[in-house]
C-alpha cells in the first residue's frame, strides 16, 4: 500500500474524535476508532497520545482476539510473557488474566498485578506498552489505577530526591510467582530459585529519562522495586517505605473505571498500574498485549558495573 493510499484510508474514516484529559491529568478517550482501517499514520497518532498523555483509552471496541494481535501488532514488537502459563491457547501473545475457565479449561492466570508496579521492570529490556482489553467485566470492583511517575517526580520532597541522583535501583518480582500445579510439594527456596533462573531481576537508574520526551520519571514500584543501591539493608527498608508512601497518596491516584468495550493503552515508563481484586467470586476476564515500541526504555542508563553480588546478596538473604 502506498502513503496515499494510507492516508485515502485514514480520512475515510473520519469518525473518530479524541478527547485530551483535563489540564494536568493523564489519559485521553478516544471514541470510533475503526481497527479494521488500520494505518502507519494512524498508529503514530495513537503513539503519540501515549506518549503525551500516557494513558489511552479506546470505547466501544470489538475485536475477537486474532484481530486484537493483528490491531496490537500495528504499535511494535509483541512479546510473549516470560511465562507460558499465561499464555491464551491459541495466541502467545495474549496473556490472560481470568479466573474463569474456557471450553472447561482453567486459562491464564487468576488475579494478577494487584500490586503497584510497571510490566517487566525486573527484566534489562522492560516493555514499553501494554494494551489491556477486559472479555468479562466483574460486577464490582471494575477498576485500575495508575500513577503518573513524571508527576510524582517532579513532587518528590528533597528528603527522597536525593536517592535519585546517579543510583539504581533493582526489580524483582519474586514475590509474585504464581504456583502452579507442578509446585505441589516443593520447598519454596527450590521455586524461588527456579523463578530466577528465567527472570534474576534488573538493575534501573531510580529516575528515567524519557525517549521522547526527555521528562524524568520514579521509576520505582512497591511490586517489584526491592533496593536502592549504596544503602544498607536497613536504610533500604525505610527508604523504599518512604518512597511508596508518597507515590501512593491518594492524590497521586488516578482511577479507571472500565465499561464494556474499553481497550486500554498506557506506556511503562511513565506510569505504575494496579489491578482490582473482583469482589466476592465474580467473574473476570481481561486479555493483554505487551510490546517493544522500538526505542531504548530510557535515554539515561547508568553504565557502572552492578553494585558486586555480596551486596545483592545480603539484600536477598533478608526476605528469605
Ligand atoms: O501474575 C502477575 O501479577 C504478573 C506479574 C508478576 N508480572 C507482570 C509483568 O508484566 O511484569
Ligand atoms: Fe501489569
Amino acid at each position: 500500500m502506498t502513503n496515499t493510499e494510507m492516508s485515502l484510508t485514514r480520512s475515510d474514516s473520519g469518525a473518530m474524535r479524541i478527547q485530551p484529559p483535563a489540564p494536568g491529568g493523564i489519559g485521553a478517550e478516544v471514541f470510533e476508532l475503526d481497527a479494521a482501517r488500520m494505518s502507519a499514520e494512524l498508529a503514530q497518532t495513537i503513539k503519540s497520545l501515549i506518549y503525551e498523555h500516557k494513558l489511552v483509552v479506546l470505547r466501544g471496541m470489538q475485536l475477537d482476539p486474532a484481530e486484537y494481535v493483528k490491531f496490537a501488532s500495528w504499535f511494535g514488537k509483541l512479546e510473549p510473557y516470560h511465562q507460558q502459563n499465561y499464555h491464551h491457547p491459541d495466541h502467545p501473545e495474549i496473556f490472560v488474566s481470568s479466573n474463569v475457565p474456557m471450553n472447561g479449561k482453567k486459562v491464564g492466570v487468576a488475579g494478577t498485578g494487584q500490586f503497584w508496579h510497571t510490566d517487566y521492570s525486573f527484566f534489562a529490556d522492560p516493555l514499553s506498552m501494554t494494551f489491556v482489553y477486559p472479555q468479562i467485566l466483574p460486577e464490582g470492583n471494575r477498576q485500575t489505577f495508575y500513577i503518573d511517575m513524571e508527576r510524582v517526580y517532579r513532587e518528590l520532597p528533597e528528603e527522597l530526591r536525593q536517592h535519585t541522583v546517579d543510583r539504581r535501583a533493582f526489580h524483582d518480582a519474586t514475590n509474585y510467582y504464581k504456583i502452579r500445579p507442578e509446585d505441589i510439594d516443593r520447598p519454596i527456596i527450590e521455586l524461588v530459585a527456579k523463578f530466577r533462573a528465567m527472570a534474576p531481576g534488573a538493575w534501573h537508574p531510580v529516575a528515567i529519562r524519557h525517549p521522547v520526551t526527555g521528562a524524568n520519571s520514579l521509576y520505582v514500584s512497591e511490586g517489584f522495586t526491592m533496593a536502592i543501591e549504596g544503602l544498607s539493608v536497613t536504610e533500604n527498608k525505610s527508604v523504599l517505605a518512604k518512597f511508596f508512601e508518597f507515590i501512593q497518596r491518594k492524590e497521586h491516584i488516578h482511577a479507571h473505571t472500565w465499561q464494556a468495550g474499553d481497550m486500554l493503552l498506557w506506556e511503562n515508563r511513565s506510569l505504575i498500574h494496579h489491578a482490582s481484586k473482583p469482589e466476592g467470586n465474580q467473574q473476570s476476564r481481561s486479555f493483554r498485549i505487551s510490546l517493544f515500541d522500538g526505542l531504548p526504555f530510557y535515554s539515561n542508563p547508568i553504565d557502572r558495573e552492578p553494585p558486586p553480588d555480596v551486596y545483592c546478596g545480603d539484600y536477598l538473604a533478608s526476605y528469605r
